[in-house]
């Protein structure tokens, strides 16, 4: 089954969207395979942004991840990569639809709480980057109750 990694951002932390945010996931009926409350320094924010390290916003953008605690998630289910950046919204949350994350809580596109995987393959490598330790393998009673 696909995973994908959702990390709330400091913003979204000292706002108190962490109960918010998973309850989305949650309740839209993907499971969590894992979860951490992080600080983290600027070489490992670095790293986890290194596709963006040319653009002219990244050093404010690393600024930003490492000003405070971070909730990493990695979140399992059918096209959870493509259906959480779509419950997340646009990068700018002056394009992200009322109802996606962004949309309902962020308004400007240096604070907008929550981090998606773009694609599969970015995803295997953030959850590698974020749970080098693995993630905790289980299945939900739900299972049969979300999928036919
Ligand atoms: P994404 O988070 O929607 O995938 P990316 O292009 O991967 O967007 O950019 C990573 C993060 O960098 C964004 O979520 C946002 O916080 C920040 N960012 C992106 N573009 C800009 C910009 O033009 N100005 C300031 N911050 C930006
Ligand atoms: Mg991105």
């Amino acid at each position: 089954m696909e995973q994908t990694f959702i990390m709330i951002k400091p913003d979204g932390v000292q706002r108190n969207l962490v109960g918010e945010i998973i309850g989305r996931f949650e309740k839209k009926g993907f499971t969590l395979k894992g979860l951490k409350l992080i600080s983290v320094d600027s070489a490992f924010a670095k790293k986890h942004y290194a596709d963006l390290s040319a653009q002219p916003f990244f050093n404010k953008l690393v600024d930003y991840i490492v000003s405070g605690p971070v909730v990493a998630m990695v979140w399992e289910g059918r096209n959870v990569v493509a259906t959480g950046r779509k419950m997340i919204g646009t990068t700018n949350p002056s394009d992200s639809a009322p109802g996606t994350i962004r949309g309902d809580y962020t308004i400007d596109m240096g604070r907008n709480v929550i981090h998606g995987s773009d694609a599969v393959e970015s995803a295997k490598k953030e959850i590698a980057l974020w749970f080098p330790q693995g993630i905790t393998e289980w299945k939900s009673s739900a299972h049969h109750w979300i999928f036919e």
